[in-house]
């Protein structure tokens, strides 16, 4: 028996691993930024995978402001939450309230429904960029368990036709592609302190490209354009997801039409 269930592992565990290591979209960051867009983006049928260097998911949600166990969003959210059938409970005419673990069920639980692949315990260290004119092509990438352990052991790759950056207030994997590659021309400027209105706008426009290939969603913005944090209020992280997937969408789809005009033109 022993054996046998070290082969149902390694079997199928390896496949998914091999089957996910060329994707469409490779979300870094399973909080609620990357598994908004995960569930909009999987449910388009792209090939979508959320490496999340926790065991759990859900990222700041279940913290939420100073642990108390309730969600504020703004109202202009509702169409998300109902996309998601999350509950709210409308506090007044502009807040309503959220259950974080629902909030965290419910989006992990929708993106997964819609086909997106989540890894846990998986963390990503650096990027993959090839220049002319230069792109970020994919992400180096190991366990939790190996970064923790502090071994020198090299990480393995993924390949992405869109790597996105939803990793939260330190924006990792824009931070490292901007240290390391010039030529991507990121100015990394870092995140300001609090300033609740204008971060939740600011954190939606901003959110986007931020270099041929790489993506930016959820507080990793502030971080990445040096706009205001916002606090305990989620409505923007939600709002970020959706439109990083709507972005992602249209790059990728002129992105495939511009290879079959070229192979017509041919
Ligand atoms: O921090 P997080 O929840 O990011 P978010 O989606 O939402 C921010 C809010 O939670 C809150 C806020 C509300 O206004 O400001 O902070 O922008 O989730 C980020 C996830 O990314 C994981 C991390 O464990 C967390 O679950 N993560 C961070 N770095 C890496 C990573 C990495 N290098 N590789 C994989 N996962």
């Amino acid at each position: 028996m022993e054996i046998l269930i070290n082969r149902a592992i390694l079997e199928e565990g390896l496949k998914d691993l091999l089957d996910y290591s060329e994707v469409d979209v490779l979300i870094a960051g399973a909080g609620p930024s990357g598994l908004t867009a995960a569930k909009y983006l999987a449910e388009k049928g792209f090939k979508v995978v959320v490496y999340e260097r926790r065991l759990s998911f859900g990222g700041g949600i279940g913290g939420g402001g100073n642990l108390i166990p309730k969600i504020a969003v703004q109202k202009e959210v509702q169409p998300i939450l109902d996309d998601f059938g999350i509950r709210y409970k409308k506090y007044n005419e502009e807040v309503f309230t959220l259950d974080p673990a629902e909030l965290i069920a419910k989006l992990s639980a929708k993106a997964l429904d819609a086909g997106a692949k989540i890894i846990l315990g998986a963390n990503v260290d650096d990027v993959i960029v090839r220049d002319d004119p230069p792109r970020v092509v994919g992400v180096l990438w190991h366990w939790t368990a190996i970064s923790l352990s502090g071994l020198h052991v090299d990480p393995i790759y993924t390949a992405s036709k869109a790597l996105v950056d939803a990793t939260g207030h330190d924006a990792e994997i824009v931070a490292v592609a901007a240290r390391k590659n010039p030529e991507l021309g990121i100015d990394f400027v870092g995140e300001k302190s609090n300033w609740t209105e204008v971060a939740e706008r600011l954190v939606v426009e901003h959110t986007g490209k931020v270099a041929e290939g790489l993506y930016v969603a959820g507080i990793a913005v502030c971080a990445v354009y040096g706009l205001p944090r916002m606090g305990p209020i989620f409505g923007g992280m939600l709002m970020s997801g959706k439109r990083l997937a709507e972005i992602i969408e249209r790059d990728l789809k002129n992105a495939s039409g511009a290879k079959k005009g070229k192979k017509k033109a041919r």
